[in-house]
C-alpha cells in the first residue's frame, strides 16, 4: 500500500552562514516535486512552510551556537508537525533549508515511531557540539544533537533526549570530517561509510549494510538527505561543496535499495541553495532521488 505523503517546507538558513539555502524548499517545489510524486500514484499534500525568522532581524548572541533560540523554536514547530503527520499515518517529506532542520524532523519522527534508525547521507558528519565546532553553525551539529550531545535547548526539542541510539545510526558519503568531530563519532559508536568504502565495496554493499544497521531492532528509519553528499559536478547548488562525492547513479541505486527495503518512515532533503546552483540542477537531482525512493521504476 502507498502511504499518503505530506510535504513540509522549512525555509531555514540560520544554521549556517550563506544566504540562499532558505530558498531550497521553493527550488525543490519548482522542480515539480508534488506533480512527480502524484504521477507515481500517491496521495500527496503540500502543507506549506513553517515560519522561520530572517537572520537580518535577529542578532547572534552566542558565537559557538549561532541563532540558538531561533533554531530551537523552529525545531519545536517542525517536530510537532512531523509527529502529527506521522500519527495520521502519513509519510512526511521535509524540505530544507539547512541541515539544522533535521533536529526537528527526527524529534517528531521518534515520537511517532517507537524506536527510530537514521541514515545520514552527507559529505559531513554533522557531529559537532558547541565544544568542537569550528564555525558555530548549528547545521554542523544535528546528528550529535539527535544522539543527545550538545546544548539542552537542542537535544531536548520535543521534551526528551536522546532521540536515537548510535547503534542504529549510519553516515553514508562522508569525506570531510573535522578532527574532533571524528573522535566524537568514534566515541559515540556511530557507523560511517566514507567515500573510501563506497569506492571499495560499491554502493550496493554499503547500502545493504547501512539498511541493516538502521533497521535492526527499530520500528522505522529516517533518511536525512544532504545534497552535498553528491558530487558537486552533479549537485553544485550547496553551501559546503566537497569534491569526490556520490554520483547520480550511485545515489539512485541507494534510493532504489531503500525503496525495496520498505523501512523508511520519513525523509528530509536539505542544503539545496538555488543561488549557488546552475539552472536548478541540484533541486532536480533531489526530486529524482525522492522519486527513486518512492519506488519509481523504468518498467
Ligand atoms: B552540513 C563543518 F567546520 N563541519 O561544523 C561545521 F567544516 O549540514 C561543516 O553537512 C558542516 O552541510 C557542514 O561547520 C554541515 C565545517
Ligand atoms: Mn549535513
Ligand atoms: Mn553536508
Ligand atoms: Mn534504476
Amino acid at each position: 500500500m502507498k502511504k499518503p505523503i505530506s510535504i513540509i517546507g522549512v525555509p531555514m538558513d540560520l544554521g549556517q552562514g550563506r544566504r540562499g539555502v532558505d530558498m531550497g524548499a521553493s527550488a525543490i517545489r519548482y522542480a515539480s516535486l508534488q506533480e512527480r510524486i502524484a504521477r507515481l500514484g500517491y496521495d500527496v499534500r503540500d502543507l506549506g512552510n513553517v515560519n522561520v525568522p530572517t537572520p537580518e532581524s535577529h542578532r547572534v548572541e552566542n558565537k559557538k551556537l549561532k541563532y540558538l533560540p531561533e533554531v530551537a523554536d523552529v525545531s519545536n514547530q517542525v517536530a510537532r508537525l512531523v509527529e502529527n503527520q506521522m500519527k495520521e499515518d502519513r509519510f512526511p517529506i521535509i524540505l530544507g533549508g539547512d541541515h539544522s532542520i533535521a533536529i526537528g524532523s527526527i524529534a517528531g519522527a521518534t515520537q511517532a515511531v517507537k524506536k527510530l534508525g537514521v541514515i545520514w547521507f552527507d559529505a559531513h558528519g554533522d557531529m559537532n557540539t558547541e565544544e568542537t565546532t569550528p564555525s558555530g553553525n548549528i547545521h554542523g551539529m544535528p546528528l550529535a544533537v539527535s544522539l543527545g550531545l550538545g546544548h539542552p535547548d537542542l537535544t531536548h526539542v520535543g521534551g526528551f533526549a536522546p532521540k536515537v541510539e548510535a547503534k542504529n545510526v549510519v553516515i553514508v558519503g562522508a569525506r570531510d570530517l573535522d578532527a574532533e568531530e571524528r573522535n566524537l563519532i568514534k566515541q559515540a559508536g556511530v557507523s560511517v561509510f566514507t567515500m573510501h568504502e563506497i569506492d571499495k565495496m560499491g554502493m550496493s554493499a554499503v547500502m545493504e549494510e547501512a539498511i541493516c544497521i538502521a533497521s535492526e531492532g527499530t520500528d522505522g528509519v529516517h533518511l536525512s538527505l544532504d545534497l552535498d553528499a553528491f558530487d558537486p559536478r552533479e549537485a553544485p547548488g550547496v553551501g559546503t561543496p566537497v569534491l569526490g562525492g556520490v554520483t547520480y547513479r550511485e545515489g539512485h541505486l541507494a534510493m532504489e535499495m531503500l525503496a525495496a527495503a520498505h523501512v523508511l518512515t520519513s525523509v528530509d532533503i536539505v542544503e539545496v541553495n538555488p543561488i549557488l546552483d546552475v539552472e536548478n540542477r541540484t533541486a532536480r537531482v533531489a526530486v529524482d532521488m525522492i522519486c527513486s525512493l518512492l519506488g519509481q521504476t523504468v518498467i
